[in-house]
């Protein structure tokens, strides 16, 4: 069987390309993966992305014949795949409540995505936000909050164990890092779970060894 193929941004700063590449190598799920530099001046690399996806955005998964774009759809794509890794709880209220969480990151808190992008390079310090950022912020801790309470019995991560919620928020927590945004320390505590996960870790790692510098992702 060929391998997935994962079409991806750069990894410093593509927060969407995060969620389905943490989605697969946290479950050892192997891949191969394209990451096209973005937003550059060489036409060919918008050009490869369209090659991909005629939506022109990454990440895309190709499986075979199967060609998935945008994180959520990937995410879900992987969940129905790979049903072993359990990306999605076991349980119908929490699977509800874990799509429910994941769809309210992948349409909202447009404040905190624009005004707070993220950039694993950035050197950590805060930045002033907006009340709707404020109140975004303020809206996670609240959803993380509320999962962790609920599931704490079953393991560190959202739901319990690492799923598609945890892959859908992982920017965010890059984003709390680096623009040294307080938080509440369940909030913390969560946070480092995920900066510990291996895979994360790895991410992260990549990320910060990329030297191409993308001059209206960067602020003063
Ligand atoms: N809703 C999409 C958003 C994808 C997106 O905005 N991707 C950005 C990078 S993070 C992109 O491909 N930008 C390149 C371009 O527009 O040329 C998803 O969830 O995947």
């Amino acid at each position: 069987m060929a391998a997935l193929k994962l079409a991806i941004g750069n990894k410093n700063y593509s927060s969407w390309s995060m969620r389905p590449w943490l989605a697969l190598r946290a479950n050892d799920i192997p891949f191969v993966e394209t990451l096209i530099p973005l937003y550059t001046d060489d036409p060919q690399d918008k050009e490869q992305i369209l090659s991909f996806s005629r939506a022109g955005k990454v990440p895309v998964l190709v499986d075979g014949d199967i060609t998935v774009w945008d994180s959520l759809a990937i995410i879900e794509y992987i969940a129905e795949r790979y049903p072993e890794v359990k990306l999605w709880p076991d349980d119908a209220d929490a699977r509800a409540h874990a799509r429910s969480v994941c769809a309210e990151m992948h349409s909202g808190f447009v404040a905190l995505r624009s005004e707070c992008g993220m950039n694993l390079h950035r050197p950590i310090r805060p930045v002033a936000l907006s009340a709707d950022a404020k109140a975004n912020i303020a809206r996670i801790e609240e959803i993380w909050r509320e999962c962790r309470t609920r599931h704490a019995a079953k393991g560190p991560f959202l739901f319990g164990r690492f799923g598609a919620a945890d892959a859908m928020y992982a920017p965010v927590v890059h984003r709390f890092r680096t623009y040294a945004i307080e938080v509440a320390p369940d909030t913390k505590a969560y946070m480092e779970t995920m900066m510990a996960l291996p895979a994360f870790q790895e991410w992260t790692r990549d990320g910060l060894a990329e030297t191409l510098v993308i001059a209206k992702f960067e602020d003063a």
